[in-house]
């Protein structure tokens, strides 16, 4: 148990995380709110559960920590809340509601964009007694655990991110995108070890399904390269399982982080999560 700020934590893994304790965000002032910022800047990760958001509610909350960014596919926004993402598989009158499994795969939020998303927020509305867990890798821990000469060769690769390649390869909700959709997410190029503005950490930060190619290097060795940096961030070491329950609400940074869902019976049971995302800026 810590109390660094007003409000008291425990850790979600050691030297990763943070539960938030006794924290109603509905009516929560605004000490309690900056407590629960700068929380979450220090840990990577926070979360909070027993909570009671509406929709309004969560996009008044995400904005304590930036500005709130729009969502790619505007259709899974809920009406009227257009910073609030659905994933679900529910179907009203034949239409899904929400996009069904869609960040199943080791990966960071919007790296497909200029300015990644800082911060990704998910709020539990309805979740199957089993299976749907959300997974968090600690990638400063995972680059501290690099031997000196593997952290001196990967520092300075950059990686080839793509929308379009990402939406037309994934296993899940593959799709052809519109002419719109391709002119508004042109490929990019980030560093494979980013620093945090915060402090100067660093992170191992690969992902799956956007990277196209490392700069510099044949493409299957600069894939396989990606792979196996996943494969060894996203050890159990590192990996912090968050196992859902109604009223959580779990937010991760996406600058020191990878996360992935995980498949559920989604003949059996209904899934509903809302995602808001804060803007980000330029990785370095
Ligand atoms: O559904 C999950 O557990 C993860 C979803 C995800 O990756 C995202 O919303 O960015
Ligand atoms: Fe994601």
């Amino acid at each position: 148990m810590s109390t660094l700020t007003n409000i008291r934590t425990r850790p979600l893994m050691p030297g990763f995380g943070a539960e938030i304790l006794d924290v109603d965000l509905a009516r929560a002032d605004a000490e309690t709110l900056k407590g629960v910022v700068e929380t979450f800047h220090r840990h990577g990760a926070i979360v909070l559960r027993g909570q009671t958001m509406d929709p309004g509610q969560l996009t008044a909350f995400v904005a304590q920590f930036g500005e709130p960014e729009d969502h790619t596919l505007k259709e899974f926004t809920v009406p009227g809340y257009p910073k609030v993402y659905r994933l679900s598989n529910r179907v009203v009158d034949g239409k899904p509601i929400g996009a069904h499994n869609d960040g199943v795969g080791w990966h960071t939020d919007y790296s497909y964009k200029p300015e990644p998303v800082m911060a990704t927020m998910l709020y539990a509305v309805e979740v199957p007694p089993e299976g749907s867990d959300t997974l968090l890798a600690d990638c400063v821990a995972a680059w501290n655990a690099l031997p000196p000469e593997r952290q001196q060769a990967l520092d300075g690769k950059v990686l080839h991110h793509s929308y379009q390649y990402f939406m037309a390869t994934r296993e899940y909700g593959a799709r052809e995108l519109s002419d719109e959709l391709k002119a508004a997410n042109p490929d990019v190029y980030h560093p494979l070890i980013r620093t945090h503005p915060a402090d100067g950490r660093k992170a191992l930060w690969p992902s799956t399904g956007t990277v196209i190619e490392v700069m510099g290097m044949p493409k299957e060795e600069g894939l396989k390269l990606v792979d196996e940096l996943v494969e060894f961030a996203t050890q159990d070491r590192f990996v912090y399982r968050h196992k859902w329950q109604v009223g959580d609400l779990l937010m991760w940074d996406n600058r020191c982080t990878l996360h992935t869902g995980t498949l559920y019976d989604d003949t059996k049971y209904i899934r509903e999560m809302h995602r808001l995302w804060v803007r980000g800026d330029k990785p370095y």
